[in-house]
């Protein structure tokens, strides 16, 4: 079906209601919540906010909207890090444990809440000692240690916005993020462990200091034990610091507006934008969508997000959502595939995971990996699966049904943004049936519209996916530059989010993420989904991962060009994996050109970069890829295509 913005290809149909197992503990067995966040937004959000988050002054307004401006819980004040931590230690619960922590080498640590709690109010001193003041930026540069949830806590304990940057991200993205937030303080370790290795911290954050001048100290955590130099009067020990420093910190009240952190996407084009999140909405969505998407019950659930702190991902669902619940988590810091490709199964086993939310490009790479490696451990401890990132392939969610949640576990599918702060579409796992690829229905409290061309509403089929009402985590802006936020967000749909995602609706009214508008195909006249045809590929039992991009075609405007990464061991020709899109979704759809690669190329968060697979289609030189995670398999692609050049 055709609406002119997006086609409709769709032939996944197979669906899967929780078990009455499951459903028999959820917290939300049937539509109550649903009808209560469409009947009344602002009064679901209200409710939660009273019930889950604990407030100093309660707020006047709940949501003041001059669009684009929303402001939530107007006049309130709360203080994040006391309800991560003190009212849990205060509610006689500081002896549950926060984090069961495991280095990559294999050591471990166990931080209870009542410890999370003693070191960041120390770590909170040390920042004011250090002359950190409310309203401040703070940059947190540090591998997946315990220690970077403390810094983060602390910098809520005293009111200063912190601004994380992923610890493999280069010295310039560094500099470039510091020198954005005019950042006082930086926080980072020596180095951490990744793939057997030390990799440097402070070395690299030494060359981009050569260039912040904002930065008047620098922390540094010990972890990788390998050389650094510390400058004397600027750089500091973490353990120096906390040793000296008082160990009482109050949780000073923040007004429910004050700004939280910074988060830097770097989008398609320019620079990199700081998305601004404040403090009582924030808190009060991903502490109601933890709770209620992965039905968490504290004493119950031991729960492990394999994403990295320096994505939001890691902010919403490893430190505010879950500790704001009081929840057990597993914190990793290495790879998945050292010692071996077992590591994460092994994890699981270890600490009877019970919800385990990981991304689409890491499902693949263990479906690539082979069965045998999840069969080496017991995963009866799982009870819910999540997923987040990227659209899930339906053949890599029934992969993930089967093979590690054994048919027993429902999946969530969350889509959701840097810029939402917390999740907008999934399923609640004890009330909605779920179909494999589809995040299904907007969460209660939620409004999304897919909507044409024009911006009008669609009910069936493809166009563009827009947010229709404020929601408390939303973004509140873009650091230092209104105008983009304005532009960015909500000038293509007037009184619309438009989220730059394309998706369709389906007869029962779910929603299926088609991938980035930008990415979509135009061949002979007809607008394709990546989505759409990389899930027809991965539907060929050889298939474990592929990426696809529309290269210009004087016949059609655009070919689609396939780049496939088998599954371990298995072969296709080329001419079989073409028919078989065409017998899935249609002839028009069937790649014009199948080239096999070992990997794809991806940002470093994992989601496949289509728009330097385009430069190599189309013989052009790569533009830019500062945020590719490894770039000799962009290179290797481009031999190829020079040895091969496509014929027309
Ligand atoms: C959480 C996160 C946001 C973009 C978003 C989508 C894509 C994320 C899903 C998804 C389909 C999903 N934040 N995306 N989740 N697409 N289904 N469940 O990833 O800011 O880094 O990326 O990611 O394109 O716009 S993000």
């Amino acid at each position: 079906m055709s609406s002119g913005a997006i086609d409709d290809l769709g032939f996944e149909s197979r669906t899967f209601p929780p078990s009455t197992e499951f459903v028999a503990t959820t917290h939300v067995a049937d539509d109550s919540l649903y009808r209560e966040g469409t009947a009344n937004p602002d009064a679901y959000w209200e409710r939660h906010a009273r019930e889950l988050v604990t407030w100093s002054t309660p707020w006047h307004t709940v949501c003041e909207w001059n669009l684009p401006f929303a402001k939530w819980f107007v006049g309130g004040e709360l203080n994040v890090s006391f309800n991560c931590l003190d009212r849990h230690v205060l509610a006689g619960r500081g002896d549950r444990v926060a984090f069961y922590w495991e280095g990559e080498p294999g050591d471990t640590r166990t931080v209870t809440y009542k410890e999370l709690l003693d070191e960041t109010q120390k770590f909170a001193n040390a920042l004011l000692s250090l002359g950190v003041q409310k309203g401040d930026r703070v940059n947190i540069y540090l591998p997946m240690i315990p220690e970077a949830a403390v810094a983060m806590l602390a910098c809520t304990r005293i009111g200063a916005a912190h601004s994380v940057v992923f610890g493999g991200f280069s010295a310039q993205a560094l500099a470039d993020r510091i020198n954005d937030a005019t950042a006082k303080v930086l926080i980072t370790a020596d180095g951490g462990w990744r793939r057997g290795e030390v990799f440097p911290l402070k070395p690299q954050a030494d060359v981009a200091l050569q260039d912040t001048p904002s930065i008047e100290h620098v922390v540094v955590v010990k972890r990788g034990g390998n050389d650094v130099a510390m400058q004397s009067g600027r750089d500091h020990w973490y353990h120096d610091l906390i040793a000296a420093a008082n160990p009482m910190c109050p949780a000073e009240p923040m007004d429910a507006e004050q700004l939280l952190f910074l988060l830097y996407t770097s989008g398609t084009t320019g620079k990199p934008k700081g998305i601004m999140h404040t403090t009582g909405g924030y808190l009060t969505h991903v502490a109601t969508t933890f709770k209620y998407v992965f039905d968490h019950q504290p004493d119950r659930d031991i729960f492990w997000c394999t994403a990295d702190v320096g994505w939001v991902t890691g902010h919403s669902y490893i430190v505010y959502g879950p500790l704001a619940n009081g929840a057990t988590q597993v914190m990793y810091e290495g790879v998945p595939n050292f010692p071996a490709n077992d590591r994460v199964w092994s994890l699981i086993e270890k600490y009877k995971v019970t919800i385990f939310y990981t991304a689409p490009t890491a499902i693949r790479t263990y479906m690539k990996w082979g069965t045998q490696e999840p069969q080496k451990h017991d995963l009866s401890s799982l009870r819910l699966l999540g997923s987040v990132g990227e659209p899930i392939n339906p053949e890599a969610w029934m992969w993930y049904h089967e093979h590690i949640g054994h048919e027993r576990c429902p999946i969530v599918d969350t889509w959701w943004q840097t810029e939402t702060g917390g999740m907008m579409i999934s399923p609640l796992p004890g009330a909605t049936v779920t179909k494999p690829g589809s995040a299904t229905r907007p969460l209660p409290g939620i409004g999304a519209e897919v909507v044409d061309e024009s911006g009008t509403a669609i009910t069936r089929g493809g166009g563009y996916l827009t947010l229709t009402h404020p929601w408390p985590g939303m973004l509140r802006g873009i650091w230092g530059d209104p105008k983009r936020y304005q532009e960015t967000y909500w000038s293509r749909f007037p009184g619309r989010y438009f989220a730059g995602d394309g998706a369709k609706l389906d007869e029962d009214g779910y929603l299926w993420l088609l991938g980035r508008v930008d990415d979509v195909m135009n061949v002979s006249g007809h607008r394709i989904s990546t989505t759409e045809v990389e899930s027809a590929l991965v539907s060929h039992p050889s298939v474990a991962e592929a990426a696809v991009v529309g290269a210009n075609d004087a016949t059609t405007g655009q070919a689609i060009i396939a780049y496939v990464t088998l599954r371990g061991g298995l072969t296709v020709d080329e001419h079989v994996l073409r028919e078989h899109v065409a017998k899935e979704i249609g002839a028009i759809a069937k790649p014009k050109t199948v080239y096999f690669t070992p990997d794809l190329p991806k940002t470093r968060s994992g989601k496949i970069m289509r728009r330097l697979l385009r430069d190599v289609a189309e013989g052009r030189n790569l533009g830019d890829t500062t945020t590719l995670a490894d770039a000799s398999v962009v290179t290797e692609l481009q031999r190829r295509a020079s040895e091969h050049p496509a014929e027309d």
